[in-house]
């Protein structure tokens, strides 16, 4: 909340979206992972977090910038304790113990914003990271992490409220989240990348979509303005064909963070101010 209030008051009117990010815990190493690839270096992922919200900031992004958890050690993954459609927000219901009260410090730093607040309720579960939101339609991934009865309660308050669709899918269980795999690109087009494993349920759409191959994990998680995307370091066929889109495409360094399965948009909410 003060965060934003400070931001909002450092007149920077003129910007109108907004990257909502929280500076990584110091024991950001304790995060949650399916698999174990590494140790995490917390300075390093430190650095890596200012890189990227440097990054966010070239690209015409207001950052609104909280300050750390340290209880939480995945807390510096923003885009999973609430969704946020036009202007509701919708605080969602993390599955984890281990991430329980996320939700609520995050619904504390936005609530002044929103004049419209839904919960997740009992027996519901639903993260972030499964919810991508295109111009009128959700697409909610049912995964480890988000039951069917989440999805639901989302569904319904998307078509009440914005009168949005709702598409529901099973995601893999070897993924997190359905958005490690697909970005809707709202500021290039409403442009699509999506991974191969995941392509099947966007086929029909009219959106244009580049599909990255499945072994470039997160490849597909990327985020644009514009002819810009940033995209993760070191998938060299993701940048090679988001060029051929005519981007101009800039690594980032997220290795830190890829260890504990998060990617790039897990670190950031995104919101307009209208
Ligand atoms: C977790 O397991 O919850 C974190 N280590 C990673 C969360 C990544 N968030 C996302 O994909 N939206």
């Amino acid at each position: 909340m003060a965060a934003l209030e400070y931001l909002l008051k450092e007149k920077e009117e003129s910007l109108e979206e907004f990257a909502l990010v929280r500076l990584p815990a110091d024991t950001v190493d304790c995060g949650l992972r399916m698999e174990e690839l590494g140790k995490v270096d917390v300075a390093l992922a430190q650095l890596q977090h200012r890189v990227y919200c440097d990054a966010l900031r070239k690209l015409g992004f207001g950052l609104v910038r909280l300050q750390k958890e340290n209880a939480y050690p995945d807390s510096v993954f923003v885009e999973d304790p609430a969704v946020i459609i036009k202007d509701v927000l919708v605080v969602a219901r993390l599955r984890r113990k281990e991430r329980s009260g996320e939700e609520q410090l995050l619904e504390q730093s936005l609530s002044g914003s929103f004049s419209k607040i839904f919960r997740i309720e009992t027996p519901g579960f639903l993260e972030g990271g499964d919810v991508l939101i295109t111009e009128d339609t959700l697409f909610i991934g049912i995964s480890g992490r988000t039951n069917e009865e989440g999805a639901e309660q989302l569904a319904r308050i998307a078509r009440d409220q914005c009168g949005y669709g709702a598409r529901m899918f099973e995601i893999p269980e070897n993924q997190l989240h359905l958005k490690g795999g697909v970005t809707y690109h709202a500021r290039a087009g409403g442009l699509i990348t999506v991974s191969e494993e995941y392509e099947a349920h966007f086929r029909a759409l009219p959106h244009r979509r580049v599909v990255i191959p499945a072994e470039e994990r997160f490849g597909a998680n990327c985020i644009s303005a514009g002819a810009t995307v940033l995209v993760h370091a070191q998938r060299p066929r993701t940048k090679k064909l988001l060029e051929a889109e005519g981007f101009e495409a800039h690594e980032l360094f997220l290795s830190e963070f890829e260890k504990i399965d998060g990617a790039m948009t897990c670190l950031s909410k995104f919101f307009r101010v209208t």
